[in-house]
């Protein structure tokens, strides 16, 4: 068939490259004479524990499943580079911008939010967009979503916020009580909302949308001169979404249509890029700037903060095996190179012990050496020792304690954090709940949205809204009302609508 899609000619092009066969083996390498029968006694008769290599074969079936990802668990990788196409020495010393043209090994992954790793691609949920770059100073990974804003500026509240993304615990089903009632009592919410039930919700696949590393950074130059900078990874297949009822019939008929556009895309040989931006602000800007520059819920206006170019993301390689290298691989922003420091955003901060700690609990203390997530463009030297799976020779006879005086790795107080962030404050527990949480959002419906886009907008937050609870819907509608009249006006109006028609009898799909 010619037809047919590289994706669905996976097996084909593999037999294709194999030629014959291999020699089948159990685990331990051993010649199998036989892989459709158990040994049993007599023809009828029981199964007997001598069949060790039936046995082999089902104790590693039962096994088979690692948890999966708390939040992000369906998703899409693959591989490429990160070449530097603008200079930003004069901002940042890590190796990886040292100069243009300089590229470095990347591997990605695309993910939804929500849904379980079954769960489909075309949902409308943020999706991930995280970037691991292999550079000589360890890896960096930039891990994204292709929202710039975040639903809520304080991580004590992010498991709570999932929890209501996720099932009911009674009904294990998606409840839009649980939804609307958290993000109407926290109104920091709204920015996220309002582009989340925008067009962008709903992203045409993995290769139309934008990255953003959403929180803001700091960048440190070879002079120890420190500045905050955001990421943009801007889509260069240019922006396309999908409309909801495309994506509402692509659930049922290609639930996994994002991994398989990604994979044949790249198969094909159309491959994928972004260009990399920074959006830069000094430390004084930062004490003076109208906003908290470290709260996620906001942006920095590129009229003040214009993009300036860093670079580009190409992605020309499918994995070679989905579980060894999408499953596996393991982000997490506390993985920064010298160069890269985080801010004092708490959302970040709460990211730095959340991921690793997720990874010991998902993959085993020892994720690092699972060639995915191993730094191969250098060498980790250290003193971690043993713990379950050690795979790579367990740093062989060097000293397994420090101080010592027998060449173990030494430390080096060149790459000491830069000392430019001074705090000095009362320890305690800072309400953030009630800081401006609506400008920005009123910019956003006024100034960025088409009034098409508002209309598609209100419709879409009333047709979600419409299934929770009345106190509730006034509740929400008060915050959308904040950002801007008529905005809460619309969907009120939608809301009534379908009340109406609700007591009418009439099918909600007319409206
Ligand atoms: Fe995540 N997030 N997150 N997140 N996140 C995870 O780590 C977490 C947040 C993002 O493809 C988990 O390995 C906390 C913002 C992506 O493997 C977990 C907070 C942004 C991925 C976790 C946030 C993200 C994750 C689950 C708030 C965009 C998928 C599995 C304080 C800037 C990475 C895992 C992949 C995954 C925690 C908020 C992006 C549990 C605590 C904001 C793209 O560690």
């Amino acid at each position: 068939m010619t037809d047919r899609s590289k994706s669905a000619d996976q097996l084909k092009e593999y037999s294709r490259d194999k030629g014959n066969p291999d020699a089948l083996t159990t685990g331990h390498g051993a010649p199998v004479d036989n892989k459709t029968d158990t040994l049993t006694v007599g023809e009828r008769g029981q199964v007997v524990l001598q069949d060790v290599m039936f046995l082999d074969e089902m104790a590693h079936f039962d096994r088979e499943r690692i948890p999966e990802r708390v939040v992000h668990a369906k998703g899409a990788g693959a591989f490429g580079y990160f070449e530097v196409t603008h200079d930003i020495t004069k901002y940042c010393k890590a190796k990886v911008f040292e100069r243009v043209g300089k590229r470095s090994p990347i591997a990605v992954r695309f993910s939804t939010v929500g849904g379980e790793s079954g769960s489909a691609d075309t949902v409308r949920d943020p999706r991930g967009f995280a970037v691991k770059l292999y550079t000589e100073e360890g890896n960096w990974d930039l891990v994204g979503n292709n929202t710039p804003i975040f639903f809520i500026r304080d991580p004590l509240m992010f498991p709570s916020f999932i929890h209501t993304q996720k099932r009911n615990p009674v009904t294990h089903l998606k409840d839009p009580d649980m939804f609307w009632d958290f993000i109407s009592l926290r109104p920091e919410t709204t920015h996220q909302v309002s582009f989340l039930f925008s067009d962008r919700g709903i992203p045409d696949g993995y290769c139309h949308m934008n990255g953003y590393g959403s929180h803001t950074f700091k960048m440190v130059n070879k002079n120890d001169e420190g500045v905050y900078v955001k990421f943009h990874y801007k889509t260069d297949q240019g922006i396309k979404n999908l409309s909801v009822d495309r994506a509402g019939f692509l659930a049922g008929a290609n639930p996994d249509y994002g991994l398989k556009d990604l994979y044949d895309a790249i198969a094909n040989g159309n491959y994928p890029t972004w260009t990399l931006y920074i959006q830069v602000m000094s430390f004084d800007e930062a004490e003076k700037f109208r906003w908290n520059p470290f709260d996620l819920t906001k942006v920095w206006p590129q009229a003040e903060y214009p993009l300036i170019p860093v670079g580009k993301f190409v992605l020309n390689r499918n994995p070679k095996n989905y579980f060894a290298e999408v499953e596996q691989l393991a982000f997490s922003p506390a993985h920064m190179v010298p160069g890269i420091e985080p801010s004092p955003d708490k959302m970040l901060q709460g990211r730095l012990f959340s991921y690793d700690d997720t990874h010991r609990h998902r993959l085993g203390p020892n994720y690092t050496q699972i060639p995915v997530n191993c730094p191969f463009a250098t060498k980790a030297r250290n003193y971690q020792r043993d713990g379950p799976m050690t795979i790579d020779g367990n740093q062989g006879g060097a000293p397994n304690y420090f101080p010592n005086s027998f060449s173990g790795p030494v430390d080096n107080r060149k790459f000491a954090l830069s000392k430019t962030f001074v705090a000095s404050a009362d320890i305690k527990r800072y309400n953030s709940a009630n800081e401006d949480n609506f400008s920005q959002v009123g910019t956003f419906y006024r100034k960025v949205l088409t009034e098409e886009e508002k209309i598609r907008l209100c419709k879409n937050i009333a047709g979600h809204l419409k299934d929770a609870q009345e106190f509730i819907q006034k509740r929400a509608v008060r915050n959308f009302s904040q950002a801007d009249a008529e905005y809460g006006r619309r969907i009120e109006q939608l809301l009534a609508e379908y009340k109406k028609a609700k007591a009418a009898g009439t099918p909600q799909a007319q409206l």
